[in-house]
């Protein structure tokens, strides 16, 4: 929303707004005096990131190498990022953003950490990859393995993607079953098999079964509502005996954020024991977030598989899949199920890891983020319901969301039901006003430990002020 220099005042719906390569192209219907001048408000000179993301277009399908990044839930012009800071970011025209995307994750010790930071110089000097074994790939292990409880042996990969892959893969080598059930909303990265009724970009872009998918990597992947009972005892039922594995967020943050229902996490436990099903909680967003032992230690629920991503990596590109010994000991060359990768547990993408864990493993820290997460969303929630907006959130550690909706929201119907052109309203707002939230409704946010009090107050200050203009 732009605010002019010129001030008039408009009551009732405003004439379609000539289209600007960054305002989104719906017309807003505002029922309150406001000021806007379509022609001289420009809060956000945005002209550096117009040029080269023209160019970008040119350059990469979308001009992005991530969907989510090309801005086109929230329309307008995307903006390129120059540098990072703590809990910065500033883009190539010089604006100054409170970030609350964290680089989707990884960033939750703050971006550019010099600890971290000067632990990457010492390895470099030593070289950046060796396509061999290294010492920094077994402390990084011994890490994960101490943190996560249903993790006796760990293989690293370098995405997200790749560790659903890999788990997906185990688990039907380990079972000897083909199907899966995955939930509507939930995104466990770009894999064939995992791209049905998925969330993050592929919801944002309303692609639930996007096209290059064939049918026979398909076709055994089972989809039930989060949070549904009946849906999953009904497909356990109607499948008995051949399902794989049962892969889910333990809570969601690919269709917003959507917390578990009390009891799903011990039911979906106990249902698939019952079935000699795995079950696999994808933890890529939710590990080392929600606690250092992450959602199954939060909840104490513990998986037969876990996947992890983000903030293992530090930064840099990490996944990995782990889980019981007797489980594990069938990935290659212990045993015969095949996986491998060139950059896999590279000495430099290791370093960011184990500095990023050895400080938020330090006292105090998931305590830190869960406290300055609630007084973000509550001072948020609070100030939109103040301007009479519907309006809900929730938060667990350094996760957090809110939908405009009054909510409750338990599934992905639910999230879809939330104001989106609203929410177009308010990103835009909040981004003029320095606060860049992730530029879709069907994502998370996150905070990190480089974020102040100061920071949040701010955030809840630009928040009241843009929910009054919209
Ligand atoms: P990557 O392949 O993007 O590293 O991880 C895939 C993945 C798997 N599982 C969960 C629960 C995830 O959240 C992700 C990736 N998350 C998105 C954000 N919602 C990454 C951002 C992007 O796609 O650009």
């Amino acid at each position: 929303m732009a605010v002019s220099a010129t001030k008039f005042t408009l009551t009732g719906t405003l004439p379609r707004l000539p289209s600007h390569p960054r305002r989104p192209t719906r017309t807003p219907s505002i029922t309150m005096a406001v000021s806007v001048d379509p022609k001289t408000s420009t809060k956000l000179i945005l002209r550096k990131s117009e040029e080269a993301f023209a160019a970008a277009k040119e350059l990469m399908p979308g001009g992005v190498n991530s969907p989510v990044r090309a801005f086109k839930s929230v329309g307008g012009q995307p903006i390129l990022i120059d540098s990072v800071k703590g809990c910065r970011m500033w883009d190539i025209d010089g604006n100054e953003y409170i970030d609350y995307v964290g680089s989707w994750g990884p960033a939750i010790i703050g971006h550019a950490d010099d600890q971290v930071l000067a632990a990457l110089g010492e390895t470099m000097k030593k070289g950046t990859s060796f396509g061999a074994p290294c010492l920094l790939e077994n402390t990084l292990a011994e890490m994960v393995i101490s943190a996560v409880p249903s993790i006796e042996m760990v293989r690293f990969v370098n995405s997200g993607t790749e560790a659903c892959m890999g788990a997906l893969r185990l688990a039907r080598a380990f079972t000897g079953n083909e199907k899966i059930i995955k939930f509507e909303g939930c995104y466990h990265g770009h894999a064939d098999p995992f791209l049905v009724k998925a969330g993050s970009g592929v919801a944002t872009l309303g692609l639930p079964d996007s096209p290059g998918v064939p049918k026979a990597a398909t076709f055994e992947t089972l989809t039930a509502p989060y949070n549904d009972f009946s849906a999953v005892e009904e497909i356990f039922k109607a499948n008995k005996g051949e399902i794989a594995a049962l892969f889910l967020e333990p809570v969601v943050g690919n269709s917003g954020f959507i917390p578990p229902k009390p009891e799903f996490l011990s039911f979906l436990r106990k249902i698939t024991k019952e079935n000699n099903t795995l079950l696999v909680f994808d933890e890529v967003m939710t590990g080392f977030r929600l606690s250092y032992g992450g959602a199954q230690e939060y909840f104490g629920i513990t998986p037969d598989l876990t996947t992890l991503g983000k903030i293992i990596g530090g930064g840099l590109p990490v996944g990995a899949y782990g889980g019981r010994r007797e489980i594990m000991q069938m990935v290659a060359p212990a045993g015969p199920m095949y996986q491998a990768g060139t950059l896999s547990g590279n000495p430099l993408a290791m370093t960011a890891g184990i500095q990023t864990l050895k400080r938020i493993k330090e006292p105090g820290t998931y305590q830190y983020l869960d406290k300055i997460t609630g007084e973000l969303v509550q001072g948020i929630v609070e100030a939109g319901k103040k301007a009479g907006h519907a309006i809900c959130g929730g938060h667990i550690g350094g996760m957090f969301g809110f939908f405009f909706t009054e909510g409750p929201v338990h599934n992905f119907t639910d999230a879809k039901k939330s104001d989106a052109d609203k929410f177009v309203r308010f990103f835009w707002g909040m981004l003029e006003e320095g606060v860049y939230l992730a530029p879709s409704q069907f994502e998370a946010g996150f905070t990190s430990l480089a974020h102040t009090s100061d920071d949040i107050k701010k955030t809840i200050a630009a928040a009241e002020k843009v929910f009054r203009q919209i």
